[in-house]
């Protein structure tokens, strides 16, 4: 009986330890990039991290795949190679095209990719910002500066856009947003739009940044990563003014006049407590946009309006109030996205 009653307790203590490792779920992060100093890849690794805070079972690991793109098709499938992990997890536009040799050697992988785009792909969930939405909000305000009597305003009606690279996601919604916001503002305004050519190079963002300013331009928008410090020292020197395109950013320097923010952070955390609750249907994609709450314009920080003129706070409000309540079906039209997946 003894022995029978050792058996059972010690088959119900093995059946108890696989539970617990059937239980875990592991995620690979693969960063295109490096984190620091971009603000969707250190909301990326965030909120997986919150998701660990409160889920035991979750694990994590970071790898950065640095700036040499061309390497990275190889880290993923280096890292889907491993088998170790339930889920790899990344961010930006190209990664469901880099993860495809990846996804196509190991079948059974499984790839939640944000700030990014692809359907049907059996075992790909993806999710999309609309960048139209957050451009347009940032070109409105580059046009109602330029046009102002803000201190730094020249009379050309120049306004700039600095991005680190050109890519689908810039081309068809983050350009065209910013010039359609700039000209609702005034459509004689000109949008100096320049391509640094990679994510990390803040001497040649700042180079371009005082070409800009030299030609007339007061407003620069930057989306270039860890380059976007020398758009804010090239302006912080000059006078002139900056719009942060991903975070509520205004602490960094008082340069910066306009952030839009896209809400990464509370987007990982809700799809990768979805994936370890198996409740993502892969091959679908969502797209989020304002009205969702994932993208914003950050005028609840009292750093905004405390360095825009009231002219400019009260040109925005009518904007906001429009595109966070019932959009007119004009506008509407116009910020469209197009299908480019
Ligand atoms: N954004 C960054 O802030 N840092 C980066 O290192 C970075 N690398 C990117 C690489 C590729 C291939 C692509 C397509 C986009 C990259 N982005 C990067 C842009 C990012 O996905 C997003 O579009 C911008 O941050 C604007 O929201």
């Amino acid at each position: 009986m003894r022995r029978i009653g050792r058996i059972l307790v010690g088959a119900l203590l093995v059946t108890c330890l696989v539970a617990t490792a059937v239980a875990a779920y592991n995620i690979g992060i693969f960063v295109p990039g490096v984190v620091a100093g971009s603000p969707l890849y250190e909301e990326l690794v965030s909120g997986v991290a919150k998701v660990a805070e409160e889920d035991s079972s979750v694990t994590y690991k970071v790898v950065e795949g640095g700036f040499d793109q061309s390497t990275w098709e190889e880290a993923v499938v280096s890292l889907a190679a491993t088998e170790e992990y339930d889920l790899i997890l990344t961010s930006n536009g190209a990664m469901p095209f880099v993860a495809q040799p990846a996804a196509e050697a190991f079948p059974d992988q499984k790839f939640l990719i944000v700030d990014a785009i692809i359907a049907d792909h059996p075992q790909m969930y993806t999710v999309l910002y609309n960048q139209i939405e957050q451009a347009v909000v940032m070109g409105y305000l580059a046009g109602l500066v330029t046009v102002s009597e803000m201190e730094g305003a020249t009379p050309d009606l120049k306004v700039g856009f600095i991005a680190g690279q050109e890519y689908a996601a810039l081309n068809n919604m983050i350009k065209p947003g910013y010039i359609l916001g700039a000209k609702l503002a005034n459509p004689d305004i000109e949008v100096d739009f320049r391509v640094l050519g990679n994510w990390y190079d803040a001497n040649k963002a700042g180079e371009l940044a005082n070409s800009m300013i030299d030609a007339g331009v007061d407003v620069i928008m930057t989306a270039c990563g860890g380059a976007n410090q020398g758009v804010i020292t090239a302006c912080e020197e000059r006078g002139k003014y900056v719009l942060y395109f991903d975070k509520d950013n205004y602490e960094l320097s008082s340069s910066i006049i306009g952030c839009s923010a896209i809400y990464q952070e509370r987007a990982v955390y809700e799809n990768v407590k979805a994936a370890v609750a198996g409740e993502l249907v892969w091959g679908e994609y969502k797209i989020l946009g304002i009205g969702e709450g994932y993208v914003d314009f950050v005028d609840y920080n009292p750093l905004y309006e405390a360095a825009v003129s009231a002219d400019v706070v009260a040109g925005m409000k009518l904007l906001l109030d429009d595109l966070r309540g019932t959009i007119d079906t004009w506008l509407k039209s116009q910020m469209a996205i197009p299908v480019f997946w």
